[in-house]
């Protein structure tokens, strides 16, 4: 039988994506800029000129029209901003509105993050997301962004994660500002949903007195990933399980449709705006979590309650599951709005990215399957375009489809980000599969 190509529609966003702190560099006015110069990062690592998008940004956005991407998402930097406290820096927000014009030139669709987890060092100092003037001085500073970037944005997106910073900084304690307190989680988790609704406003007001012609598409990038129980008959298991699901994948959500801040982290008290305040949804899908027992005791990492034995894992040694992405895919179509996939991608560090090659198919092909199964989905951003500053792993995780050259830090294309801009021209065809993932082609079309 002939091996049917799996397309996608026309007007679909290819995009790619980056933060940037992680590969503008220098970002020296920042919270996580002084962590890292505490020595927290693996093997010492810091920032430092990261990917250099900073300077080489015109460069990088000829590669991904050449490559044939036609969206990306980065980030603004509150700290360059406002680096400190009123003091707006026009030298940044020209620098941001030259970015903008430059995409623009290229026709590569622009979704801007407003907050991706890192503070300028002022409001950390002040107490950071804990602060009671945060909201508003984010406020401030997201009206200054969109006065200036408005006309240039094709999708907005407020936060990034924001369990990640809430989780990893206030309970964990291994982000900035290392903290292991419920009480302060707790008015972080509200702050954070305030800081979205305050978002939101501004945008809108924007739009209004523009008068443009359609409503801004306004969401969260949501980190959400597959969760199961490695045994659901064991009671424990299943309510490691289900405390999980709940806290990693619905509970920011969940509040953003109802409005209200349930149990933990409230008592179902309403935040005045935020019930229906997004207009599209982020999804950042990796992996699949199946959990256990922790490994150790006291466990002292995610990856503690992972069973992945046997199974094909990524560089960071969460497991792969395709799969994973239709389901979660199916339960934010809940919310009613268009879905982006606002992150999606593999750590592999080798040159010839096998790994992600596969990654990627799998995962595209997943999407597929969902978008034809009725599922109103526009776009997708490949994490990452380029290798960046990984977080807490410095720069040992390599998730591009471009490297970086060690000492120059020009580009060099892996194998994928042909694949990539191939798929995103003709969709997934038998040949491509053929050439680049070859291991796949049966679990697409069968024998
Ligand atoms: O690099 C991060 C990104 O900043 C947020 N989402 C997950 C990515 C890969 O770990």
């Amino acid at each position: 039988m002939e091996k049917e190509p799996i397309t996608f529609p026309d007007d679909f966003i290819w995009g790619t994506a980056v933060c940037s702190h992680q590969a503008e560099g220098h970002n020296v006015h920042s919270d996580w800029w002084e962590f890292e110069h505490q020595g927290k990062i693996k093997d010492g690592a810091v920032s430092g000129p990261a990917a250099d998008m900073l300077n080489r940004y015109p460069e990088d956005f000829a590669l991904m029209e050449q490559y044939g991407y036609n969206g990306f998402r980065l980030s603004v930097e509150w700290a360059r901003i406002e680096p400190e406290q009123g003091r707006f820096s026009e030298e940044a927000l020209l620098h941001y509105e030259n970015v903008m014009k430059e995409m623009r030139k290229r026709n590569i669709k622009v979704c801007l993050t407003l907050y991706h987890w890192v503070l300028p060092k002022w409001v950390a100092d002040s107490g950071g997301w804990t602060a009671p003037g945060c909201v508003r001085w984010f406020q401030r500073y997201v009206r200054r962004v969109v006065q200036r970037l408005f006309p240039y944005v094709d999708l907005w997106c407020t936060l990034n994660e924001p369990t990640a910073p809430l989780f990893a900084g206030y309970v964990a304690g291994v982000f900035p500002p290392e903290k292991r307190s419920w009480p302060l989680a707790c008015r972080v988790y509200r702050n954070l949903l305030r800081a979205h609704v305050a978002a939101h406003t501004e945008i809108m007001q924007e739009s209004e007195k523009l008068g443009a012609d359609k409503q801004p598409l306004i969401g969260i990038a949501h980190a959400i990933n597959y969760v199961e129980p490695r045994n659901p008959d064991n009671p424990v298991e299943s309510k490691i399980h289900e405390f999980f699901d709940f806290m990693h994948n619905r509970v920011f959500v969940e509040s953003m449709k109802t409005g209200c801040i349930p149990f933990p982290f409230g008592i179902g008290e309403k935040i005045h705006g935020l019930a229906g305040s997004y207009s599209y949804m982020g999804v950042n899908y990796y992996y699949r979590m199946t959990l256990q027992l922790p490994k150790k005791w006291p466990p002292g990492d995610l990856i503690d309650f992972l069973y992945v034995e046997g199974r094909e894992t990524t560089g960071m040694g969460y497991e792969s599951f395709p799969p994973g992405f239709y389901e979660v895919l199916k339960y934010m179509s809940g919310f009613d709005v268009p879905l982006y996939i606002t992150e999606n991608g593999c750590a592999d560090a080798d040159q010839d990215d096998v790994l992600r090659r596969r990654y990627l198919v799998r995962h595209l092909a997943q999407m597929h399957r969902a978008i034809k199964d009725g599922m109103d989905i526009r776009g997708y951003f490949q994490w990452s375009y380029i290798d960046n500053f990984e977080w807490l792993y410095g720069f040992e995780k390599k998730l591009g489809l471009f490297a970086l050259e060690p000492g120059t830090l020009n580009r060099i294309p892996r194998p994928s980000a042909t694949m990539y801009g191939r798929i995103a021209k003709n969709g997934i065809t038998p040949g491509l599969v053929r050439e680049f993932a070859p291991s796949v082609e049966t679990e697409l079309w069968g024998e």
